[in-house]
């Protein structure tokens, strides 16, 4: 049946189908096999293309936790590519190698990884014929143009493909300016990077690409080739973590949740797509591009988890899913499964707050989690003024399941972190005071409230770009939740910046004061305390440290 399928109108079979957010979260996803409709034709033998792939520096501002972790997204590429015989392949994960070059950009944030000259060395030694970087936010994409252009200046021979969510949401204006870069693959390149390694491989014209974008110089135009719609996880290989030093990650010990009982830490990721339309968030209409969530058969998610555990002996797990709950017997049947690795497993990604629907089911799947090793789960509401988050933020979410769900995962064992986000283009007193009055009410063991961003691709960057919001220092290629990035309606940026900061501490101290207890979750590996953490700059430790925290420093 899949291969019959015109996968240009795709978004009309969905509609012809009639698939619904309840088959969604049933997992009835009718997936499509783009894996045979696209790799069929390319033999698995050994190929002789070499490829690297290439994490660039990263930008943060001076609050921010740096933080570090196996590149997902690499990792599911090369595991494509091995399968297909692409075994010569090198990867530079540049802001984790070079993880303690700290440089000062004297507008309050700081660059950390190699310098671009250690990183084109590597290469050298390597030669690769086709360099893949990867730039996961846009705080990341200045650092990413900068070597590319040094890499094409000292290796012109090198193919340069730049791919994730910035490069794909900004393809038109980046090919326009940067004449450098050959390549943006747009879009899940699991599939659309190994058939571009092999059209390179067969001598052909890489302009066939699907999902290539490119800048056509005789017609002075960008081309961008139509780009598949979501794969099915369960075609995937397992990600090629034996391309990565864990040893380097461990030893850093700072991921997405740097809170760790045990140093052998992994994250995994197991559905991709979510059917919500947050009007700021970039990850849902980039992984959602044909509208399903996509979720790893549990089967699927166990070998996932078995391997990590008996190839390198992982002891936590990080989930990053967008929306892991939303088919809860799918989370019951993994959780049933792994039980027996004794893992500790938080969710710093977030969950959905009101799945499953029925109450009963939901304490069931998080009784589960518990048993599983879950610890700790994320959720996000947001904001706390239901009429802001119904009609502006499109979020689709009853704030009484916030509370339902931190007193149903407390009744399971399972510890809270709440996420919250202030500054949004028109917000007024009124809702931040209901934002703040609803964190207040709420039993979380654990908070953070985030400055909004506008990233690029999204509803709410046309919003702030259509009603010249952006702050006049806005740079893209300084995005982060820490800093203001939109003109605030009622009050100015410094005490909006303040009033986030203190409410952090606010909230982060009521957690504590009720439940003292939480102190020991944040005791660290090694016997080492909260206070041993690394952050962006020495300076702001004190600060940190002190409560005056906020966003993605706060423990989750
Ligand atoms: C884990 C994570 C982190 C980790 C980083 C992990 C790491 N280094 O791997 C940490 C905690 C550090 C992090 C931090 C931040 N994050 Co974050 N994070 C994520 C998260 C949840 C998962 C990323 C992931 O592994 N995805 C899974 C893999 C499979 O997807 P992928 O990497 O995109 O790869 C696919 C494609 O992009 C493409 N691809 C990827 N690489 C390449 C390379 C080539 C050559 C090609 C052709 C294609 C290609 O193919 C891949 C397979 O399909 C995403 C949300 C999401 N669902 O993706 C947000 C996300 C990436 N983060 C986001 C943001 C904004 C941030 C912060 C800026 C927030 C903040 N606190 O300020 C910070 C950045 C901090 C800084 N500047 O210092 C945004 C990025 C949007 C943007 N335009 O910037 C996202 C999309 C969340 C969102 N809802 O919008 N994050
Ligand atoms: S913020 Fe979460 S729920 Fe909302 S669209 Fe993005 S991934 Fe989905």
């Amino acid at each position: 049946m899949a291969q019959n399928i015109n996968y240009k109108t795709v978004s009309n079979y969905i509609m012809e189908k009639n698939l619904k957010l309840e088959d969604f979260m049933e997992g009835k996803t009718d997936a499509l096999s783009i894996k045979q409709k696209y790799l069929e034709n390319i033999p698995k033998e050994e190929k002789k293309t070499k490829i690297t792939f290439i994490t660039p520096n990263v930008i943060g501002s001076k609050t921010q936790a740096r933080r570090v972790q196996p590149p997902l997204g690499i990792a599911c590429l090369a595991g494509v590519l091995d399968e297909y015989g692409f075994k010569n392949m090198q990867i530079i994960d540049s802001s984790a190698e070079g993880y303690n070059n700290i440089k000062d950009l004297d507008d309050g944030f700081i660059e950390f990884g190699l310098d671009d000259e250690d990183v084109i060395s590597k290469l050298a030694k390597f030669k690769p014929d086709i360099v893949g970087i990867s730039a996961l936010f846009s705080s990341q994409f200045g650092c990413a143009e900068r070597l590319g252009k040094e890499i094409k200046n000292k290796l012109p021979n090198t193919i340069l493909v730049y791919g994730g969510i910035h490069a794909s949401k900004e393809y038109r204006e980046i090919l326009k300016k940067n004449d450098f870069i050959d390549y943006i693959l747009s879009g899940e390149a699991d599939y659309t990077f190994t058939l571009f390694c092999n059209l390179y491989e067969k001598k052909e014209n890489l302009n066939k690409c699907p999902a290539a974008c490119y800048y056509d110089k005789k017609n002075d135009r960008v081309v961008k080739n139509h780009e598949p719609p979501g794969l099915d996880m369960n075609e995937l290989p397992l990600p090629a973590w034996h391309l990565m030093d864990m040893e380097m990650y461990w030893d850093i010990g700072m991921p997405h949740n740097p809170f760790m009982k045990s140093k052998e830490f992994l994250t995994i990721m197991t559905e991709r797509g979510c059917p919500e339309k947050c009007y700021f968030c970039s990850s849902a209409n980039f992984f959602g591009n044909s509208g399903r969530f996509r979720p790893l058969d549990p089967e699927k998610a166990y070998d996932m988890v078995k391997y990590a555990v008996e190839k390198y002996g992982v002891k936590e797990i990080q989930i990053e899913d967008d929306t892991f709950t939303l088919n809860s017997k799918r989370v019951v049947e993994f959780c049933k499964k792994i039980k027996k690795f004794d893992l500790r497993i938080t969710l710093p990604n977030s969950i959905r707050a009101d799945a499953p629907k029925n109450l009963e089911r939901r304490l069931e799947m998080f009784k589960y989690m518990a048993e599983a090793g879950f610890e700790k789960l994320g959720i996000s509401a947001e904001h706390g003024d239901q009429e802001f988050l119904d009609k502006v933020i499109g979020k689709r979410l009853d704030l009484n399941e916030i509370v339902n769900s931190i007193d149903l995962a407390h009744q399971a064992g399972i510890m809270v972190h709440t996420n919250f986000m202030m500054g949004f283009p028109f917000e007024k007193k009124e809702n931040r005071e209901k934002t703040i009055n609803f964190a207040r009410s709420l039993k979380s063991d654990s908070f953070s409230v985030s400055l909004v961003a506008p990233l690029p691709g999204t509803k709410l960057y046309e919003i702030v770009k259509k009603n010249n919001l952006f702050m006049p220092n806005f740079n893209v290629s300084r995005i982060v939740y820490d800093v203001v990035n939109i003109i605030p309606d009622d009050i100015s940026p410094k005490d909006l910046l303040s009033l986030v900061k203190k409410l952090n501490s606010e909230l982060n101290a009521m957690a504590l004061k009720n439940n003292p207890e939480l102190i020991k979750h944040y005791e660290l590996i090694k016997n080492k305390n909260i206070k041993d953490r690394k952050y962006q700059f020495k300076e702001n430790k004190k600060l940190i440290v002190s409560n005056q925290s906020h966003g993605s420093v706060v423990p989750n």
